[in-house]
């Protein structure tokens, strides 16, 4: 099959498409990759390109080594996407110690692969074993309004998470683990990959602050679906704090345990602290 026709890169086009119409990728904002499956990488290896030179990732991913990943190129526009992917988008194949990349398709005019691979790569890698092998997809946007929340609320898991549940019932339900924050740090190196990587330990969902988000699923339609609910969350939470500073009433710490009876999910109590 051609490669282009591939369930996997349709769908990871869609999701693109999908972030960028959210207005979460200016310029070449944010960057997505996905772990294939070992059918998906023999249906097309007939059609990738002879292999070319290794690449230093920048970090040491053995838990990946010998995958493939289709990836967004650095620089590139996530709007471009859906019109030419493969001069956006490539597939890269990793090292027999998960240290070295190649790029087997796509990138046709040139480029290299997302400058947050070392992020992508660490949370894959991480994902890959705590999940058995279920999460394929990590995603980073430049959510608007979680990335405002990140100038007023304190840095801390426990306090996103805690407004952000109270934002909308189902938010405990789809991220009932919680969300992390990073503080601010430089992007695209191997420091703020470390930092991101051990809240995904615990965590599907990882801010940094003041610039955007970090999303890992099993799949592009769960993945998207994690980042629009925090990020809608973050955009109720901002007009609740347009009104009013203060909040008339609210979904309680009793609410949530009753809430977590009810879906039998596990709401860690660390989130219902008493405010003061
Ligand atoms: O430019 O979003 O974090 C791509 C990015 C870097
Ligand atoms: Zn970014």
């Amino acid at each position: 099959m051609k490669i282009l026709d591939m369930k996997f890169v349709r769908g990871f086009i869609k999701m693109a498409d999908d972030g960028y119409q959210q207005g979460w990728h200016e310029r070449n904002g944010g960057n997505l990759s996905y772990r294939l499956k070992e059918s998906e990488v023999e249906a097309i290896r007939p059609r990738l390109n002879a292999a070319g030179e290794w690449v230093p990732i920048g970090t040491s991913v053995p838990g990946l080594a010998g995958e493939f990943f289709m990836v967004t190129g650095t620089g590139k526009y996530f709007r471009n996407i859906i019109v030419d992917p493969e001069v956006c988008v490539a597939i890269i194949e990793l090292d027999g110690k998960g240290e070295n990349y190649r790029i087997r398709w796509g990138l046709v005019e040139g480029g290299g692969p997302t400058s947050e691979l070392p992020t992508h790569l660490m949370n894959h890698e991480v994902k890959k074993r705590v999940s058995g092998g279920r999460h394929r997809v990590i995603y980073h946007a430049h959510t608007t309004n979680t990335i405002a929340l990140t100038f007023v609320l304190p840095l801390k898991d426990e306090v996103f998470t805690r407004e952000l549940w109270e934002m909308a019932t189902e938010c405990p339900v789809v991220f009932p683990e919680g969300v992390g924050v990073v503080g601010w740090m430089v992007p695209g190196g191997r420091e703020i990959a470390v930092a991101t990587s051990k809240l995904m330990e615990q965590y599907n969902v990882a801010i940094w602050a003041h610039h955007g988000m970090f999303c890992s699923g099993e799949d592009f339609d769960l993945t998207f679906g994690l980042m629009h609910t925090v990020e809608k969350s973050a955009e109720i939470l901002i007009k609740v704090l347009s009104m009013s500073p203060a909040k008339l009433q609210t979904i309680t710490p009793d609410n949530f345990r009753e809430l977590a009876e009810g879906f039998r999910i596990r709401l860690p109590e660390k989130f219902l602290y008493e405010k003061q």
